[in-house]
């Protein structure tokens, strides 16, 4: 394609005129955008097909990864740095008069998801193809991702994310390879084939679009499918068009529509079959081109289901094996039964599916038929097992009029992870211990990670540099050899370089901060950083209630002296979600009070980032001095941000959750500052926790807890009443007051600690050093060795 700027430009500007009939310095910036990306694709092109010849030939099992989340973000770098194109590309649009950076800048974020498991789907992606393994993702093409937030009078406002609006450049619409999926309809039997029929059913058409995943310093491209649904052929007669037409544009509509109503939560179900029913004809019609049957089905197919979003895709394959393919029941279930793999990402009850049976008997008649089916043998077989029909109906997937799609994807997979050490541990122990010991070995731990190459490479490319001065490049490839670094930890000269990046980081922030927030923050200031979905259980609150303390503690005594600290938040609450809608509200409203008051704002600011994301991430994490991960013990079940924090030299300032407790085990807990109830210790205080004792206590605490609905904050006192409901009237259900004490005196360490600045630099540099261990590399050698067997192209 082109290998030196000369040709680079050549290419560049002859694409230009034939795509847009004007040249080069006439051009418009979207247009060099649009041009520049279409040529990274097309240079990725010959390595996509070669990848795919290579499978073929070589008979390659391949590993699909099913989710309906996949939070790309940008990729225009992130292609041409793993292209190893950036510089000639740069160089190139230099000479013509361009400059690289401001076509960045145009890209939007692919923000097919919310947060954590979304974002986990897509540093997997790149480790995959990175590390030459074949493994493609499948996904919903969602007209509008996450909705951007925007801040208005300190309210989140929830606007459509238009990421099409530009078109989308790296994707492949292949027409060719379109599927049908039905909905609806009534099942019959037929007497005469003995097979059951789906009628009256309404079809829906499945376009994929396929986008190249290029690894770095690899010939391997992978691929993420995005499926898009539009009006089938076999339009149902007795059906309104236009109406029709509605509701299958509704299907890629958005991710998560509200389903607070019966609709909502029917186009939600129909989003999970849609895409599953889909990815699955698909990967069959595959298999068919290459082998005589499906009996080697899950030898060549091993199917990741993130979450129970895609665990429809246990009933299907066995309805698409039965219905469609004539296999029997017990066969079908082994080709099943060995095909699928399920991660749980969650303990949260109130974030474990459970679909209602009416509504999946309806929508889809036959998968329902088959789960009902699975629930049975299964209900029987544990009773013929252990003679304990109680704990049959415990263990089964159909319960009170409910199907609990956590159970079924259990059921039906052979292997089953949590995400980090403690949270596996808690679903084996704990909220799933009967299932865990009816199956012995299927449970397991795969501790989350994150792509290196994306968060500190390119993200970071200062601290990079001098990484790669320090010790070299070999921890590129090999992110475990940045404990080289180790050596150094106490070299004055790395720490002072390491001071120096990290001050240039915080620059950058504190510029984008200026010119977004119109506020000024100091850089010699202590940055603790807490970015993430809002969330109950990740007690952003417990951060700002650290915050009203301290603003007393200034207020009330005129001596008081502190180090100067910034408290930087960002992150989108749900649109329903009223509680963490109102923590964003007092977050701006407390900081509206602290940064006005002139005896305050030279101790402490708070700053409220608009619309935090994959690429406002890339700005921030590099900046942070404390990464602030403080969810209640045994709630967050890994985290991935404080892995980002990590890596790019911050203190961890948390608690024993997650992945933290893994953190406090590389770096050792002179490293990190945590404070603190354990899991053990909440269990045990649970029974007794009585939140008015804090309140009545301390007359500080009463003090601040009060500030909440006493009009300090707001002329309307009304305004945050739900957060004092929350503590006060409905017992702290996250033990937030539990842990303020121990909170606050973590926060003190940390001002102590930074004023040695030796001292901190070389904390920092021990956690980049270990945060090798988080690349998710080393995350997916482990879900290949022990789940996937699969092998490198
Ligand atoms: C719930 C009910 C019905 C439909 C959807 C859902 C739903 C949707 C999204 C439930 C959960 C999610 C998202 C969960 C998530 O992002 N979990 C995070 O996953 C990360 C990657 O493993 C972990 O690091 C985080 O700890 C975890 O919170």
């Amino acid at each position: 394609m082109f290998t030196s700027k000369e040709e680079f430009i050549m290419e560049f500007s002859k694409r230009i005129i034939s795509t847009y009939g004007r040249c080069v310095s006439q051009s418009h910036v979207t247009e060099q955008f649009m041009v520049l990306e279409s040529m990274v694709r097309d240079y990725a092109s010959v390595n996509w097909a070669t990848t795919k010849a290579d499978i073929i030939k070589y008979n390659k099992k391949q590993m699909y990864y099913f989710s309906l989340e996949f939070l790309m973000g940008r990729m225009l770098v992130n292609n041409l740095m793993n292209l190893g194109i950036y510089d000639v590309a740069k160089i190139g649009l230099s000479e013509l008069g361009i400059n690289i950076h401001e076509l960045e800048e145009l890209e939007t974020d692919a923000g097919l998801g919310n947060g954590g498991l979304g974002r986990l789907a897509a540093c997997f992606m790149d480790s995959l193809a990175s590390l030459s393994y074949p493994g493609n993702g499948n996904t919903i093409r969602y007209e509008y991702g996450l909705f951007k937030q925007k801040i208005e009078d300190g309210y989140q406002i929830e606007v459509p994310d238009q990421w099409l609006k530009l078109g989308n450049g790296w994707e492949v619409r292949k027409p060719k390879h379109t599927v049908d999926v039905k909905f609806w309809g009534t099942v019959q039997y037929n007497s005469e084939t003995q097979k059951y029929e789906h009628k009256g059913a309404e079809c829906v058409s499945a376009v994929p679009y396929d986008v190249p995943i290029v690894g770095m310093d690899t010939t391997v491209t992978n691929t993420l499918r995005l499926w898009h649904a539009q009006p089938s052929d076999n339009i149902p007669s007795n059906k309104d068009f236009r109406q029709y037409n509605q509701e299958v544009r509704d299907i890629c509509q958005t991710l998560y529509p509200d389903d607070s109503t019966i609709s909502g939560k029917t186009l939600r179900l129909k989003q999970q079959y849609f895409l599953v029913a889909a990815g699955l004809q698909a990967i069959i019609k595959y298999h068919l081109s290459l082998y005589p049957s499906l009996d080697n089905f899950h030898e060549k197919t091993v199917i990741q289901l993130n979450d129970t979003h895609p665990v429809l895709c246990i009933p299907e394959l066995m309805r698409l094996l039965i219905d469609e393919h004539d296999y029997e029941w017990d066969q079908a279930w082994f080709i099943v039964s060995h095909t699928f793999a399920y991660t749980n990402h969650t303990v949260l009850v109130e974030a474990l599916e459970r679909w209602p049976i009416t509504l999946m008997q309806a929508l889809l008649p036959r998968v329902y038929m088959i789960i009902d089916e699975i629930h049975h043998r299964f209900h029987d077989e544990v009773i013929k097992r252990t003679g304990d029909k109680e704990k049959a109906d415990r263990l089964g997937i159909l319960k009170d009029g409910y199907c609990d799609m956590a159970h079924l994807a259990v059921v039906g997979s052979f292997s089953v992870n949590g995400v980090a050490y403690l949270h596996t541990q808690i679903l084996k122990n704990d909220v799933m211990r009967e299932l865990s010991d009816y199956f012995p070995g299927k449970f397991n731990n795969k501790t989350n990670g994150i792509t290196h190459r994306r968060w500190l490479l390119y993200a970071n490319p200062q601290l990079s540099d001098l990484i790669k001065q320090q010790i070299g490049d070999s921890w590129i490839e090999q992110p475990l050899l940045l404990s080289r670094l180790l050596d150094y930890s106490l070299d004055p000269k790395l720490q002072e370089q390491f001071i120096a990046v990290k001050k240039e980081r915080k620059q950058r922030l504190a510029d984008y901060i200026l010119k977004n927030n119109h506020i000024q923050v100091d850089i010699d200031s202590i940055f603790n950083i807490q970015v993430k979905r809002f969330h109950a259980y990740k007690r952003q609150l417990l951060s700002v209630l650290g915050i009203i303390y301290q603003y007393y503690e200034i207020k009330n005594n005129p001596d008081y002296q502190m180090y100067p600290q910034t408290f930087i938040f960002g992150g989108k609450a749900a649109p329903g979600y009223y509680f963490a809608k109102t923590v964003i509200k007092l977050i701006n409203s407390v900081a509206k009070v602290v940064n006005e008051d002139e005896d305050v704002s030279k101790y402490m600011k708070v700053i409220f980032i608009e619309n935090y994301g994959v690429t406002l991430a890339e700005l921030i994490i590099p900046a942070a001095d404390v990464s602030l991960q403080i969810s209640t013990a045994g709630k967050e079940a890994s985290g991935t941000g404080n892995m980002k924090f990590m890596m790019n030299g911050a203190i961890t300032l948390g608690t024993m959750d997650g992945a933290n407790v893994e953190i406090v085990q590389q770096v050792a807990k002179e490293n990190c500052e945590i404070f603190g109830l354990t899991t053990a210790e909440i269990e045990d205080l649970k029974p007794n926790y009585r939140v008015w004792d804090y309140y009545h206590n301390d007359p500080k605490i009463k003090r601040v807890i009060d500030s909440l609905v006493d009009g300090s904050w707001d002329n309307n006192r009304e305004q945050f009443r739900v957060i004092f409901e929350e503590l006060m009237n409905r017992n702290d259900e996250y033990f937030v007051l539990a842990d303020l004490d121990a909170y606050l005196k973590a926060l003190n360490r940390i001002e102590k600690r930074y004023q040695d600045q030796a001292e901190w630099a070389k904390a920092c540099l021990i956690n980049i050093a270990k945060s090798g261990y988080f690349s998710s590399d080393r995350t997916i050698k482990e879900y290949v060795d022990d789940i996937w067997h699969i092998e490198k192209i």
